[in-house]
């Protein structure tokens, strides 16, 4: 049956598809979430099953933990290897700097964990990621310890920062993450003037876990087009 599939969909796939023919035997492998990160894992799947692929891959949520088990990719740990050949993930934002703005799907804390051992981390994503300023289009994901959720909102504000803590799709609770933490999310009017500044602020004060920042990780970006072009930046 012919897949229709829309344009922003079409540019995810193509960007999934080059990173999984970027794959080497014997590689160790961090892979992502979100729906681009999917598309890179369903093609590495097929190549695990129709080549007979041999690498292993640490997910970075149970979301891609599900689906890396359905594709017949073997898991493994961060106990299990000590670094990472290379990882892949999306993003909700990406700088001329190759910076990132990251956490839509509340799984940054481990995809930042995951990123930082890997040798090379390929950030996957369509046009509409790329911004000449990080924070024009989207908030800043904080994971933070329920308890201390109503302090980080307060200094946020302080910050001059419009935060407002995600809730559910149904609306009757916060967003729980996979650790049992909740995430606020940071908006930066006129976006983040320091990047480097923000990123310590954020990590130093009580409660947070991480943030959706990714600076100075990503080595490549894979922006797919919606004819099946892939634009490689590094
Ligand atoms: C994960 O999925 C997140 O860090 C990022 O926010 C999101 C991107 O999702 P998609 O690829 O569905 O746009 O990578």
């Amino acid at each position: 049956m012919q897949e229709t599939l829309s344009a922003a969909d079409r540019a995810k796939k193509a960007a999934g598809e080059k990173v999984a023919a970027m794959v080497e035997p014997g590689m160790r492998l961090g892979l992502g979430t979100g729906s681009t990160a999917a598309w890179a894992i369903r093609a590495l799947g097929r190549r695990v099953r129709e080549e007979g692929l041999r690498v292993v891959g640490v997910p970075t949520s149970y979301a891609a933990e599900q689906l890396a088990r359905a594709e017949g990719i073997p898991l493994v740990t961060l106990a299990d290897v000590e670094a990472l050949d290379l990882a892949f993930d999306g993003a909700d934002e990406v700088s001329p700097e190759l910076n990132l703005i990251k956490g839509r799907g509340a799984a940054h804390t481990r995809e930042k964990v995951v990123a930082s051992l890997a040798r090379r981390f390929v950030v996957l994503v369509d046009e509409s990621k790329l911004v000449d300023r990080l924070g024009t289009r989207w908030p800043v994901p904080i994971e933070v310890l329920p308890m201390a959720a109503e302090p980080v909102l307060r200094q946020l504000r302080r910050m001059g920062a419009e935060p407002v803590l995600r809730m559910g799709k149904c609306k009757d609770g916060p967003v729980v993450t996979d650790q049992g933490f909740w995430v606020i999310d940071a908006r930066f009017p006129g976006g983040i003037d320091d990047p480097h500044a923000l990123a310590v602020t954020l990590s130093t004060m009580p409660g947070v876990l991480d943030h959706g920042l990714f600076l100075g990780l990503a080595t490549d970006v894979l922006v797919g087009q919606a004819d099946g072009q892939v634009r490689h930046i590094r």
